[in-house]
């Protein structure tokens, strides 16, 4: 296509990339929500979900009802995969479930969960296919049971700069690629995100992005322990806005390497497209794992806003998962070529 289309959060100035949640105090913050409600009401009465519901719903209530309620909370929390010294504070949900990155719904970062609404994520099933002994479609009732649910404490590093600290819950992806049996020529993992434009305006209208959203791994990435599948969040299943009912996440790469609502897993010998990779590559890598020494070609990612903070902290390589990641990649942070700006 002629024309590339750059996400506007992705198109601000170095010095307007600041969200403007950091500026609010949490006080200031609840009630604009409250309010923002009544005036959005107007503009969101020819969207899908109407003007009625979005006035009901507030952004914590989009969590779709599923007969697995009753495994979460969980139990189990490893704090070997907590953060260490530096941004561990986990941030408040209110901060989380209304800040998103999720284009299905629009680009508005805090106006996904408004747009959730019509979406319909239980029930819902997750098809794994490709070089595995065995391929099938699963019911994701049947993955939440079949393995142990457990939190994990993980930063989340945005692209545009910002981060947030969540309690996913889950399970690690390894423990699913087990189950299914990678055959010895599988070499990738790519994820597909669901197709519904009838419940999702912003695959209806963003014609120029394509739809649906599609990311990937190599093996030993997925394999990797920290590589987790996500079905809770704050101690219940995911909220809408955030990815229900399943997502991936990926905590050392930035956050567009962490699909959400996917609903099929590939298997595959060659490296598979990924949505932003595929739209712009000189700007979005395959591997993309977070590096504050390979800027942007339109900003610097030496450091990144705590949204809900006010707090700008220097970002870490691999977002601070050095320890369990670095390996992989022979020690560079950014493998060679991956974007071609990086030395
Ligand atoms: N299906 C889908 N997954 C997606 C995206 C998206 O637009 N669609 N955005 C990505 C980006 S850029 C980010 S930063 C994270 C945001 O996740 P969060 O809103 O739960 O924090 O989701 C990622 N996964
Ligand atoms: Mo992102």
């Amino acid at each position: 296509m002629a024309n590339i289309h750059i996400p506007p959060g992705w198109r601000l100035r170095e010095s307007e990339a600041t969200p403007e949640s950091v500026y609010l105090d949490r006080r200031q913050f609840v009630a604009r929500m409250g309010g923002g409600a009544v005036l959005a009401a107007a503009s969101l009465a020819c969207r899908p979900g109407g003007a009625a519901e979005a006035q009901q719903r507030g952004p914590l209530d989009n969590i779709p009802d599923t007969p697995t309620a009753d495994l979460y909370p969980v139990a189990v929390n490893d704090p070997r995969f907590t953060p260490g010294d530096r941004h561990k504070e986990v941030s408040p949900e209110e901060i989380v479930a209304t800040y998103n990155n999720f284009y299905e719904f629009g680009t508005d970062k805090d106006g996904v969960w408004r747009n959730v609404g019509p979406f319909e994520a239980r029930p819902w099933e997750l098809e794994v296919t490709g070089l595995v002994e065995n391929p099938g479609v699963y019911d994701l009732v049947e993955l939440e049971r079949a393995f142990p649910l457990e939190e994990r404490i993980y930063r989340h590093r945005c692209v545009e700069r910002w981060s947030v600290v969540v309690p996913w819950i889950g399970f690690p992806l390894a423990r699913l690629l087990e189950r299914v049996q990678p055959r010895n020529d599988a070499r990738y993992v790519g994820f597909v995100t669901f197709d519904r434009p009838e419940q999702a305006f912003g695959q209806k209208t963003q014609s120029w992005y394509k739809w649906p959203y599609y990311e990937g791994l190599r093996m030993d990435e997925a394999m990797n322990e920290l590589s987790f599948v996500v079905t809770g969040m704050y101690g219940h299943p995911l909220q809408k806005q955030n990815g229900a009912p399943v997502r991936i996440h990926v905590p050392w790469k930035y956050g567009y390497k962490s699909p959400k609502s996917i609903v099929r897993i590939d298997v595959t010998d060659e490296m598979p497209m990924t949505f932003w990779n595929d739209l712009q590559p000189s700007e979005y890598g395959f591997y993309s794992n977070v590096d504050p020494d390979v800027p942007h070609p339109r900003w610097s990612q030496a450091q990144e806003e705590i949204v809900g903070t006010g707090q700008r902290v220097p970002t870490l390589p691999f977002n601070g998962y050095g320890e369990w990641v670095a390996e992989l990649y022979g020690g560079r942070v950014t493998p060679v070529g991956d974007v071609p700006h990086a030395r």
